[in-house]
């Protein structure tokens, strides 16, 4: 006969070995502090994304290609962290994706080819970008090791900007938005208008599959969220992920990902075709409703 002690015991290891396994299954995530959030590593058994955080609420992102060990990196401002990131890695560093010419992104892309191990390809959508060798437009496809990448053109913060969709076949996608969508939030209009930021977050994001990666270019969630909520007051998927990215940036851990799923639930710029968004702007269009909430969005303060 098992006596109780025994069977107590066996049920700590059974609950033990369960979770262990529900882990193996999910995401695994390693974190270590950098200067304004954790690093992190997502990981799908495809791709793997590596999170890095560099400037005052920049992110750079490291794709690796898991069957190759191929690298591509995202807004390299920080070419110094990127190389340690990479060696530390153990991946060969092939691409750089840039998605726009600002040098908060763009800024690093000259010095990363210089110091770089080997020859990089420098992808992006505008001539205004450094040490730029392949010029990109909406549509255009590339590959990092196994990796598929969809270029996708959506002007209206700068005229050049491209978001990247990264796909491993049997993963959830990727998509790395730059200053177009951040979470909860979009890019200012800085070289665009109302029509083509719709174009970019209702048409062309939105469009992608709900399950896709969202991987922005700043950590500005919180104070998105505090517009949002502005927006749309009785919106209870804007309080939950207020409560959930207050909770993250006390540790000061990143916010990213999300996935377009989930911005269509509480980002008011993806939400402006909803009756509750357009009735706060008091017009029924959604163009027109896109440019009224980020005009208001520019004078905000929380
Ligand atoms: C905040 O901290 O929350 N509201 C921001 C303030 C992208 S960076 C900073 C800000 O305006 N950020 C820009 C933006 O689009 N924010 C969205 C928003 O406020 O809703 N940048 O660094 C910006 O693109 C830049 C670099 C701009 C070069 C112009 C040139 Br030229
Ligand atoms: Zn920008």
């Amino acid at each position: 006969m098992i006596n109780k002690q025994t069977s107590y015991f066996i049920i700590i290891i059974i609950i033990i070995t369960a979770i262990s396994c529900l882990e193996a299954v999910a995401w695994r995530t390693v974190g270590y502090r950098g200067s304004h959030s954790n690093f992190q590593e997502e990981v799908f058994s495809g791709m793997k994304v590596q999170i890095l955080s560099a400037l005052q609420d920049n992110y750079m992102y490291l794709i690796v290609d898991e069957a190759t060990k191929e690298a591509a990196i995202v807004d390299p401002v920080e070419p110094d962290k990127v190389l340690s990131a990479v060696q530390k890695a153990g991946v060969r560093l092939t691409s750089v994706l840039t998605t726009h010419h600002h040098w908060d992104h763009a800024g690093g892309n000259t010095n990363l080819v210089k110091q770089a191990p080997s020859a990089l390809e420098v992808y992006g959508g505008d001539d205004r970008i450094g040490a730029l060798t392949r010029k990109v437009k909406h549509g255009d496809k590339f590959n990092v090791g196994q990796l598929s990448i969809k270029c996708l053109a959506t002007p209206c913060h700068t005229s050049g900007h491209i978001c990247y969709f990264v796909e491993s076949p049997g993963h959830p996608p990727a998509v790395f938005t730059g200053d177009t969508l951040f979470i909860a939030g979009c890019g200012r209009f800085f070289e665009g208008t109302p029509d083509q930021m719709y174009q970019a977050l209702v048409e062309t994001l939105g469009h992608l599959p709900n399950d896709t990666k969202v991987f922005c270019g700043h950590e500005y969630t919180v104070a998105n969220l505090k517009f949002a909520q502005h927006v749309e007051p009785t919106n209870e998927d804007i309080k939950k992920k207020m409560a959930w990215a207050e909770g993250k940036r006390a540790h000061r851990q990143p916010t990213v990902p999300s996935t377009i799923g989930e911005e269509k639930l509480y980002n008011p710029f993806m939400r402006v075709t909803e009756k509750s968004v357009q009735e706060h702007a008091k017009i029924s269009d959604p163009i027109k409703t896109m440019g009224f909430i980020r005009r208001e969005k520019d004078d905000f303060r929380a």
